[in-house]
């Protein structure tokens, strides 16, 4: 069809069309770009079809299959809410219109008790291993930013969601964002900032740090909850300055570990947390975060730190977040609120809970009767909830099967996100029945580390040397006395050498010289030392490599995940972006016969339909017939199995 197409064409027939031929006829060049496009898609359906999706980390298939319902909201008056225009009152109108000292303010006034809704982030990267897709996202916005416009944010960026993005779902994170926000305007957007790691796993060149900060804020990015895995203060002062430097609002952050309520555990105890605090409000923050990453804040402890808190930093707006792994997360936001918390954090009843956070409809309906309402209406919760019931199934193949809560976290104190990643690699290795061990082996390894804040990506530091432990039969006894010989994780020798920061308490001695030997030791912030990264340069680099269409986004991704981007790029090279592809379409091949549509553009619709799938050739490959608007296609796709 396109070459008849081509040969009938106005301007090919005058038969004066070789030089300025592209010029003259950008109609036709746009069809065969288009085309172009669709069987460059269906070249990942195909391979779906005949090798399944190869997106790591899932197991067979989503089990929910038909099309999801979207939400319907009502009106208090009983009209259905037309949710295509956007609402205009919300939080964010305070930022955009006199700046993050102001928001901070108002929010402080505010009678009651705001939430933020964690479901775009922390919720599916707790227990999804953060793979919902923006498709998914965005169906839903338009209706979430009228059922949530009293709320204080939505988590939907940063933390693991931005590697994730391009490394495994073939995504671009700041067209996410960029979209997200088109969706979503009176809301204020919060992300999630690992200090002077930003949103990877190591120190980076404070300039990179600077302009990705820039450069969210550009895209469309209110709130930074900036933390350091060691509560490490000098680390965090970077990401601070970055923040306001870049004009986002300055969420910093103290992660909680320990037990305040328990007089037996003394290395993280008030007087810690309210040193830490004022060396952060010194710094001219506008909001602090308690972040309980694994779930340890129990009720007495909430109500004790933050009572403290409140008392000692009466204008401070308190933002309190925990993960419900024990059981404890409703009980704890309860307390955290009646103590003086402004804020606390929840997510959508179907992706609450467990390692996620604390249920949304909980936390409302138990503080809505109370003089701390949080201004959401529970028919707008149930609605959006209902949204998210067909979504957890869609994503069915990226549970960890965490089935219950676990009070061991008080022994363990395993971060969430983390928790459902180890529970789900045990499985993986087969170390399933020594899921028991590694859980041990973690609560032994962070004694070993000195007793450590554990959060990205001091976690990963216990969690690799507690595997460490495991696999080799190793008790806390024989690493200490084994450690000059033992050949350790990378991981835990850079943590030992102080390419994390420098923990509280410092490093156990004299394990610390065991273990790194002759290798170098850094005392002081890692990123002081290292040179500017020069982003022109790669920049050129890139537009060298891929063309004029690289943007200054694309460059701090490539800065921040050199080998992962440029592994996305070659995947969106050879199929196109497939951000766009319904993810039951995404994960798993259609049924035979099966219509689908795939939007590519707004008002640009592929309506495909799997027709056959043929032998398997003398080259190993197969032949998959689609119908792609009515014309049929047939891709050759190698068969991997
Ligand atoms: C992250 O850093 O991604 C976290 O969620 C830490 O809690
Ligand atoms: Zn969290």
């Amino acid at each position: 069809p396109f070459l008849q197409r081509l040969l009938t064409h106005d301007t090919f027939m005058t038969g004066n069309c070789w030089t300025t031929f592209i010029d003259d006829t950008p109609d036709l060049f746009r069809l065969v770009q288009y085309q172009n496009r669709a069987q460059r898609l269906l070249g990942y359906l195909g391979d779906v079809v005949i090798n399944g999706s190869q997106v790591k980390g899932q197991v067979g298939e989503p089990s929910f299959k038909q099309e999801i319902e979207l939400p319907t909201l009502k009106s208090n008056s009983g009209n259905k809410v037309d949710v295509s225009v956007a609402p205009t009152e919300g939080w964010r109108k305070i930022i955009v219109e006199e700046g993050p000292a102001a928001f901070a303010k108002a929010v402080r006034a505010y009678p009651g008790v705001l939430i933020m809704d964690t479901t775009w982030r922390d919720a599916h990267q707790s227990l999804l291993a953060t793979r919902v897709r923006t498709v998914d996202l965005l169906r839903v916005a338009p209706a979430t930013s009228h059922a949530l416009s009293n709320a204080f944010a939505l988590e939907c960026w940063g933390g693991a969601t931005f590697d994730v993005a391009m490394r495994f779902l073939f995504e671009d994170p700041w067209d996410r964002l960029m979209q997200l926000r088109a969706a979503v305007p009176n809301i204020p957007f919060q992300m999630l900032l690992r200090g002077a790691n930003a949103v990877g796993y190591t120190s980076y060149p404070d300039n990179v740090v600077y302009e990705f900060c820039d450069k969210a804020v550009k895209a469309g990015m209110d709130v930074f909850r900036i933390f350091d895995s060691l509560n490490y203060v000098d680390n965090m002062k970077l990401g601070i300055d970055a923040v306001k430097k870049a004009g986002g609002v300055v969420e910093a952050t103290i992660c909680y570990t320990g037990d305040v309520s328990n007089p037996k555990k003394t290395k993280y105890d008030i007087a810690y947390y309210l040193d830490l605090t004022q060396q952060l409000v010194n710094e001219g923050i506008h909001i602090l975060s308690i972040k309980d990453m694994a779930g340890l804040l129990k009720p007495e402890a909430a109500k004790l730190l933050v009572s403290k808190i409140r008392e000692r930093f009466p204008d401070l707006p308190i933002h309190v977040h925990t993960h419900d792994t024990a059981g404890t997360g409703v009980a704890s936001m309860m307390a955290a609120a009646a103590a003086g918390a402004d804020i606390v954090d929840v997510a959508i009843d179907s992706m609450s809970g467990m390692t996620s956070q604390p249920a949304m409809g909980a936390i409302v309906a138990g503080l809505e009767q109370t003089h701390l309402g949080t201004g959401i209406r529970m028919e707008d919760i149930q609605a959006l909830n209902s949204y998210w019931e067909q979504c957890r199934l869609l994503y069915s193949c990226f549970e960890a099967n965490v089935k219950s809560a676990d009070s061991g976290v008080y022994d363990h104190e395993m971060p969430g996100g983390q928790y459902t990643n180890l529970m789900f690699q045990a499985q993986q290795l087969g170390l399933g029945t020594q899921w028991k061990q590694i859980k041990k082996a973690y609560q032994e390894a962070n004694m070993l580390c000195g007793d450590l804040v554990k959060v990205t990506p001091s976690s990963k530091v216990v969690g690799d040397f507690a595997q460490f432990m495991v696999s080799n039969n190793l008790t806390p006894e024989e690493v200490t006395e084994r450690a000059a010989s033992l050949s350790f994780p990378t991981s835990v020798v850079e943590f030992f050498q102080g390419y994390l920061g420098q923990p509280y308490g410092g490093f156990p001695e004299p394990l610390r010289t065991k273990i790194i030997r002759d290798l170098p030791r850094l005392d002081g912030r890692p990123g002081a030392t290292m040179p500017a990264l020069d982003l022109v340069k790669l920049k050129a680099e890139l537009t060298e490599k891929y063309g004029k269409s690289i943007r200054d986004y694309d460059v701090i991704s490539a800065a921040l995940y050199p080998k992962v981007f440029a592994e996305y790029r070659d995947t969106v090279e050879q199929y196109g972006d497939l951000s766009v592809v319904p993810t039951r379409y995404f994960l798993a091949k259609p049924e035979i016969g099966e219509e689908f549509h795939v939007e590519i553009e707004e008002g640009k619709t592929l309506i495909i339909k799997l027709l056959a799938v043929g032998p398997i050739n003398n080259n190993g490959k197969r032949d998959v017939y689609f119908e792609l608007n009515g014309e049929a296609r047939v891709v050759g796709i190698l068969d991997k199995n």
